[in-house]
């Protein structure tokens, strides 16, 4: 069973997930990707939300674009931290999933993350589980420790 589960609200939105699960497997993370819409199918997701913590599930990544209630909804039927990761949608470019993710009434929060930013999503959801793994904790600093060698790296090449 997968510890970060990843739901998209259509097949369409496969290249944003796949962006986040490359992440979780960079660090070893178990992680799935399945679909599942918050309109088309919403008897499944909310079996899917209502049971994702006797399954074992940490953390859930939901995927949306467009009238994106999908994170929100699966917030709804879970205790489990949700991240909301808004998809670029064709007509607004995404502002209409990310205010459809982010803006939640209290008492059902989702960790929202950019338009597209499918490796932000990832890495929170590897800085939740880290916080009772050390192995995961060692991994971040590591990641950190190489984004910040890069930029250095970077500003070592341009010199104009
Ligand atoms: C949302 O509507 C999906 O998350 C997707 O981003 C968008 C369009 O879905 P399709 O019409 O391409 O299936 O539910």
């Amino acid at each position: 069973m997968a510890t970060v589960e990843i739901i998209m609200g259509s097949k369409s939105d496969l290249d944003t997930a796949k962006a986040a699960y490359d992440v979780l497997v960079e660090f070893g993370v178990e992680a799935s990707v399945r679909v599942m819409s918050a309109h088309r199918t919403p008897t499944e997701v909310t079996e899917f939300a209502s049971g994702a913590k006797d399954r074992g599930v940490k953390v859930i990544i939901a995927v949306a674009g467009k009238a994106a209630h999908l994170a929100g909804f699966i917030a709804a039927s879970t205790t489990l931290p949700v991240i909301g990761l808004p998809v670029k949608s064709s007509f607004m470019d995404g502002l209409d999933s990310l205010l459809s993710t982010v803006m939640m009434p209290s008492g059902v929060p989702v960790a929202t993350v950019a338009v597209g930013g499918g490796q932000n999503a990832g890495l929170l959801a590897v800085q939740m589980l880290a916080l009772s793994d050390g192995n995961l904790s060692e991994k971040l600093a590591l990641y950190k420790q190489k984004m910040r060698q890069s930029v250095l790296d970077s500003n070592k090449e341009i010199q104009l």
